[in-house]
């Protein structure tokens, strides 16, 4: 065997005998799943809704099968560059366009649990990122950020936490993900249910994550689970959306393969 034929299966051995695990990070997606609401003056993004074509009866006796109809940015999802008008120009910027291999890639996972439970509104900033690179090492480039909150525990209401004046929900400030894209990173992925905060409308620039980092060309998880049960660092993420010509997002099934 070649050493990279080794590598491979030594990734699946680990995966038999229980050494490497998978873990999921998707929740379920149903017409239970919550979507974001934006300021009032702008359009609003449908959830997930469906019909039988048939099931096992006289529209189709031997199968069972939905006609499915959901929002691109519905529970757990992927956030292309062409979701936002500072990406829209860039080569590769919607799903069917982007590189099979930016869908794999390291994860680092920056625990701001304490800090969310403690103010729904609170910011991730450059100052936590390096304080965070202290100990785990440099964020590597064409990696996955994860900011974990725990927020995909909280039942829907307090999830989406609307308030009078909106949404108040952690996420990145304007400099973070400036620094971010410093990094080169892939990506950035948050447990609410977009991956900007709450308030982020009210910022400067508006909606700094997806502003900043779909002009970088670079992606967003939103609505992600099981933050919890991934390492700081050493994990792989397998994020890989539909294959949506010219789509600005979809549902995505994300996976994080990880050391036991
Ligand atoms: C459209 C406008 C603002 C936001 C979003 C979509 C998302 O969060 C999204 O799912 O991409 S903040
Ligand atoms: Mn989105």
């Amino acid at each position: 065997m070649s050493s990279s034929q080794q590598a491979i299966a030594q990734v699946l051995n680990g995966m038999a005998s229980g050494s490497i695990k998978v873990v999921d990070l998707t929740k379920p997606l149903s017409e239970d799943t919550p979507v974001i609401a934006l300021p009032p003056e702008f359009a609003q993004s449908p959830g997930f809704s469906r019909e039988v074509i048939s099931k096992y009866d006289e529209r189709g006796p031997g199968w069972f099968w939905h006609t499915i109809h959901v929002g691109e940015h519905t529970g757990t999802h992927f956030d292309a560059p062409a979701h936002w008008v500072t990406g829209k120009d860039l080569p590769d910027n919607t799903l069917a366009a982007i590189p099979a291999a930016k869908l794999i890639g390291p994860v680092c996972v920056i625990d701001a649990t304490r800090e969310a439970a403690a103010d729904a509104d609170f910011l991730l900033t450059p100052e936590f990122i390096e304080n965070w690179e202290r100990t785990h090492g440099r964020i590597p480039a064409d990696s996955w950020v994860l900011m974990r909150t725990d927020w995909s525990k909280l039942p829907v209401d307090a999830f989406l936490n609307m308030q009078a004046d909106g949404s108040h929900c952690p996420g990145p400030s304007p400099k973070c993900i400036e620094f971010l894209v410093g990094r080169d990173v892939l990506g950035f992925g948050a447990e609410t249910v977009g991956t900007d905060a709450g308030q982020a409308h009210l910022f400067d620039p508006m909606f700094p994550c997806h502003h900043l980092m779909h002009q970088a060309g670079k992606f967003g998880l939103a609505s992600l689970c099981n933050l919890d049960q991934l390492p700081a660092t050493g994990a792989m993420l397998i994020a890989a959306p539909m294959k949506i010509v010219n789509g600005s997002g979809s549902p995505v099934r994300v996976l994080a393969v990880v050391p036991a």
